[in-house]
């Protein structure tokens, strides 16, 4: 019976909620995807935020600060869709500090220059939104209601990313040089955020089928590129790809092949930056162990309870 209400919830499009039941593979499937995406937020956090001291003025300071606390408050509101299905913020920030659960390839990439602030907005905003608008429908209600309010800040993202890269674009030849060159890193990491391509995506076919993901992989590959094409050329940077064309009769932009070993390689932990960031994710959860115990104990305290 439980069974058949799920499915009829998942054909009439309507939203799972917490306390509905659902199959242990969806709850499981739903709490990776949801813990990925909650790690990837506050991995995300570091590349840009060592450049917060290094910003070159108050303005671009206070953006960049915001930007980062945006993520933060991503990485909360998700870790709380998480909770909502039983999981623990603890034991999945345990999980990916001991290398058991992932976060996005794209966080493992040095941030050079400040053009890379740019870059990543313009690119790695632009990446994850194209990924996230949809799952603004996804089945799960917590996710896909954190989601609508995470996008409405991703825009915000990667217009500021966009604005900051007009700037140097307009200013002199060594900051067009700059931009430039974070665009060439960043460009092909940036199509591998959307994941294996779908004949080698394990998950695609199941959680289509559950309608958590609404497109596949490729086909947000696809998006992606044929958005970003028009607005390179508007910047005036060349995006680093001799195989990109527009193809008439798909009516899509053609582009090269993706070094795949590449996306391997960072996804099992040998990216460039992959030992950093999770050192300092470490440090961070060791250094602020007394402030959790601490807010324990207060919350023990108010309710009566004995530290
Ligand atoms: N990196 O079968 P599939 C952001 C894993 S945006 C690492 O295709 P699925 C905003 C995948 O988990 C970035 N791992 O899997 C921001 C699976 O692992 P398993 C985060 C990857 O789930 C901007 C295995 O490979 N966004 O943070 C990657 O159907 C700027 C097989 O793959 C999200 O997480 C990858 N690129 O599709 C913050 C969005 N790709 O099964 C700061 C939500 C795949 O071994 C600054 N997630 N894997 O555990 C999704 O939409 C999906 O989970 C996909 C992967 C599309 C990422």
């Amino acid at each position: 019976m439980s069974e058949q209400v799920f499915e009829a919830t998942i054909a009439k499009d309507q939203r799972i909620e917490p306390r509905d039941w659902m199959p242990e593979g969806y709850r499981k499937t739903m709490i990776r995807q949801i813990a990925q995406h909650a790690h990837s937020e506050i991995i995300g956090m570091q590349p840009e935020g060592a450049w917060i001291t290094r910003a070159p003025s108050l303005r671009r300071k206070a953006i960049l600060l915001a930007k980062v606390q945006d993520e933060a408050g991503h990485g909360l509101y998700l870790y709380s869709a998480a909770e909502t299905l039983g999981a623990d913020r603890g034991d999945l920030t345990r999980r990916l500090i001991e290398g058991r659960q992932k976060y996005s390839s794209i966080f493992n990439y040095p941030t050079l220059t400040f053009a890379d602030v740019g870059v990543i907005g313009w690119l790695v905003d632009g990446a994850a939104i194209c990924n996230q608008v949809p799952l603004c429908r996804s089945s799960f209600g917590p996710y896909a209601r954190a989601m609508i309010r995470i996008c409405k800040e991703e825009s915000f993202h990667q217009r500021q990313g966009y604005e900051l890269l007009m700037t140097m674009m307009r200013g002199t030849p060594a900051q067009r040089e700059m931009v430039q060159d974070a665009v060439n890193r960043w460009w092909w990491p940036s199509l591998m955020m959307f994941g294996p391509p779908d004949a080698e995506s394990p998950n695609t076919a199941q959680s289509m089928a559950w309608k958590i993901k609404r497109h596949t992989n490729d086909e947000l590959r696809q998006r992606f590129v044929d958005m970003s094409v028009p607005q390179a050329g508007a910047l005036g940077v060349t995006l680093p790809d001799g195989d990109l064309r527009w193809n008439a009769e798909r009516e899509h932009y053609d582009f090269g092949e993706i070094d795949w070993s590449e996306l391997k390689r960072v996804i099992s932990g040998d990216g460039p930056m992959n030992r950093e960031r999770i050192a300092h994710r470490r440090r961070a959860d060791e250094q602020g162990a007394w402030v959790r115990e601490a807010a324990a104990a207060h919350a023990a305290k108010r309710q009566g309870v004995p530290a």
